[in-house]
């Protein structure tokens, strides 16, 4: 059977420049023959992707916020389901665009979810699974905003006030404070090649 693959998600808050890194970090472990299977939460299925339109189309303005929290678990239980656990079982590795250190900050610190009610959750679909690296790409809440508000219509989130994303960072640093060998804590608000630079030393100590 072949060792099972490593998996690491990336994390922050909006415009902190996630995708910018997944590409990068792809292009790495490309060059160096690794397999990896790149995908994002919500979404990275067919149900995934269509549970990601309904929590991000502002149509849902107003969801309940246990609503918003069980759709993300389900859409993660057929993401490990269908892609993370079956590649991970193969020896690819799985490259996660957000996971559930998201849902602790946005649905725990953001919204104010208890954390317990989310732990019950993490443990019910996930079981023992945790990623092996989190990348937090750190920004501040403005320098984020200022990078994507070019961009179109916001989303359901992208809609929210600066101090929901304040209490989204805190929380993600806060985590990151308590499991320091899992987390990897990167200034994103750097220059790009900089930021790079870090994200791709921290998946070279993986090798
Ligand atoms: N959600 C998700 C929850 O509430 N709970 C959950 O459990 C989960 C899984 C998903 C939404 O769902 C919520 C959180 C989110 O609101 P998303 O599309 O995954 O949405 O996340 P977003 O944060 O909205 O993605 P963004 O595209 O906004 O941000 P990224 O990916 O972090 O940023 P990126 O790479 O697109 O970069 C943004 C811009 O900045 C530039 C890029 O070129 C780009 O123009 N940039 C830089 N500029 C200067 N310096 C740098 N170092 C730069 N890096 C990137």
């Amino acid at each position: 059977m072949a060792d099972r693959g490593r998996f690491i998600t990336v994390e922050g808050i909006e415009g902190a420049g996630k995708s910018t890194q997944m590409e990068v970090i792809g292009e790495f472990l490309g060059t160096r023959n690794i397999p990896v299977v790149m995908t994002r939460e919500p979404g990275g299925t067919h149900l995934g992707e269509a549970v990601r339109e309904l929590l991000l189309t502002p149509d849902n303005h107003g969801m309940a916020t246990d609503a918003e929290l069980l759709l993300i678990f389900a859409a993660r239980a057929e993401h490990l389901h269908k892609v993370i656990r079956p590649a991970l079982e193969s020896g690819d590795w799985v490259l996660s665009d957000r996971f559930t250190d998201a849902t602790y900050a946005y649905q725990g610190g953001g919204r104010g979810i208890a954390q317990a009610r989310i732990g019950a959750l993490e443990e019910w679909v996930q079981g023992s699974l945790r990623p092996d690296l989190t990348l937090l790409l750190d920004v501040p809440v403005e320098a984020g905003m200022a990078r994507i508000e070019k961009r179109g219509r916001p989303d359901r989130f992208e809609r929210e006030n600066r101090e929901f994303f304040q209490r989204i960072r805190d929380n993600y640093l806060q985590r990151a404070t308590a499991e320091p060998r899992r987390f990897r804590r990167i200034d994103a608000g750097a220059p790009l090649e900089q930021v790079s630079r870090e994200v791709l030393e921290a998946i070279g100590a993986l090798l």
